[in-house]
């Protein structure tokens, strides 16, 4: 199962976007964001700086949304 660590108002919307145009199905882990803005502290228990998007497919853990939009185009765009 795909899971994508999402966080408010981030860059991960680019992730969910790609993922509703490539059909897949996958959860969604929220994060709200701090009063100060910053990502909540949970967020570091999949990302050692805590910063979002985080993908996870099966054992694999991915960072960083342009390497996240390439493997899931290299893996699962027909
Ligand atoms: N280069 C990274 C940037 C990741 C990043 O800075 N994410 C921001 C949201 S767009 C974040 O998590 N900010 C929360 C924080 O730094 O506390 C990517 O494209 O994924």
């Amino acid at each position: 199962m795909i899971t994508l660590h999402h966080l408010d108002q981030s860059r991960s919307l680019r992730i969910i976007w790609a993922l509703e145009e490539l059909g897949l199905e996958y959860q969604i882990k929220h994060y709200k964001r701090l009063p100060t803005f910053a990502a909540p502290p949970e967020l570091k228990a999949v990302h050692p700086l805590g910063k979002s998007p985080v993908l996870t497919d099966g054992d694999l853990t991915i960072a960083e949304s342009a390497v996240i939009l390439d493997y899931l185009q290299a893996t699962y765009d027909t």
